[in-house]
């Protein structure tokens, strides 16, 4: 224990908490070694975090594979009541179609039996192999019914992106059972990685959020969310920046649907910024950082903007600190730490 009291004003609720069956960062670790995967992104991320000895590779993969003690005891010492525990990036969707249907259905059972040990402590997210559409929806029906509170999908799968109405039997399902889906990032797909890698800015700290960001925005503008219009996304990492594009894109979305650009950049029902805050949660997962929270509650919504932690990638008890020192009301908060994430998953 670290000894810091924090608060009991509201229910700290982390949204976006990875982990990862031990056979799974197994199965990353010999996929990479294999040489067969060309996914230099992969390479990047799980070349490191599955293999090297430094610290926080070491620590990371300990900790994403506990959902017992020492997750417990790291959620104690930084004051957070509760986590909604997503499988961690790229998650299933760099196998093949049948292995990724296999470790998702396998992986969603193993954190069901570990909700069910803590239902005080964690609610769960299921994953799901977009390799296979249809399977994926059966996969967010049985898990509604097994008590899952949305949909993990790691971004793109193998370089394409939901966008893709073949995918679209995914949200079908999402919006029939009102099951949000977190849109958390991977490594840019090969296509788009090659400027980035060379410098070493392909992983979080920027080629995740400009991929994700990217990925979301494509969402939007082939018109998912006018074909879905319940359907809920969340973001993390405040929103991958896209709030602070919103002016820029609705501007220039409407001058180049007016001036009839691109056959592929259709018109919508509502501006890009509508999507936003209609069919978008926020949450600030490794942006600790009171200005970028703030401008969100402002523009995006008090009631869309929520508190992650991303464990253990970004276990910081300063942060929590932080935070609960931000100059706004202790009602919003409420709303921040415990309220928005209660509504979205379905949790009080
Ligand atoms: C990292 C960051 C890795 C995040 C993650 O999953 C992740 C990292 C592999 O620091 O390399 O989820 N993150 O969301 O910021
Ligand atoms: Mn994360």
């Amino acid at each position: 224990m670290t000894g810091i009291t924090f608060s009991d004003k509201y229910r700290r609720i982390a949204t976006e908490e990875a982990w990862a069956p031990q056979e799974m960062m197994d199965m990353y670790r010999d996929l990479y070694e294999s040489g067969k995967l060309d996914d230099p992104g992969f390479s990047s991320l799980w070349g490191f975090y599955g293999s090297s000895n430094e610290p926080r590779p070491v620590t990371v993969r300990r900790k994403l594979a506990d959902l017992d003690d020492e997750r417990l005891h790291d959620m104690d010492a930084a004051g957070i009541d509760f986590a909604v525990l997503a499988l961690t990036s790229p998650g299933v969707q760099v196998f093949d179609r049948d292995t990724a249907i296999r470790v998702a259905s396998d992986s969603n059972d193993m954190v069901k039996e570990a909700v069910d040990r803590h239902p005080d402590r964690y609610a769960a997210l299921c994953a799901v192999a977009p390799q296979a559409p249809e399977v994926a929806a059966q996969e967010i029906q049985r898990c509604q019914a097994l008590g899952f509170r949305g949909i993990i999908i790691n971004s793109h799968t193998h370089g394409e992106y939901l966008s893709d109405s073949k995918f679209w039997p995914i949200f079908e399902a999402a919006e029939a059972l009102d099951m949000p889906v977190y849109l958390h990032p991977n490594t840019p797909p090969k296509a788009m990685i090659e400027p980035m890698l060379e410098v070493g800015l392909d992983g979080a700290i920027f080629g995740f959020g400009v991929e994700t960001g990217l990925h979301m925005l494509r969402i939007i503008t082939a018109g998912v969310f006018d074909h879905f219009p319940k359907l809920q996304f969340i973001i993390g990492h405040m929103g991958e920046a896209l709030p602070y594009w919103m002016y820029r894109l609705d501007f220039m979305h409407n001058a180049q649907v007016t001036s009839k650009r691109y056959e592929a950049l259709k018109p919508l029902k509502k501006k890009v910024s509508d999507y936003l805050k209609e069919n978008v949660y926020i949450t600030c997962s490794g942006m600790a950082w009171e200005p970028a929270v703030r401008f969100c509650q402002q523009q995006i919504g008090i009631d869309r903007t929520m508190y992650a932690m991303d464990y253990p990638y970004q276990y910081v008890l300063q942060e929590v600190i932080d935070l609960d020192n931000m100059a706004i009301p202790d009602a919003e908060k409420k709303m921040f730490y415990q309220d928005v994430a209660e509504k979205v998953f379905k949790l009080s």
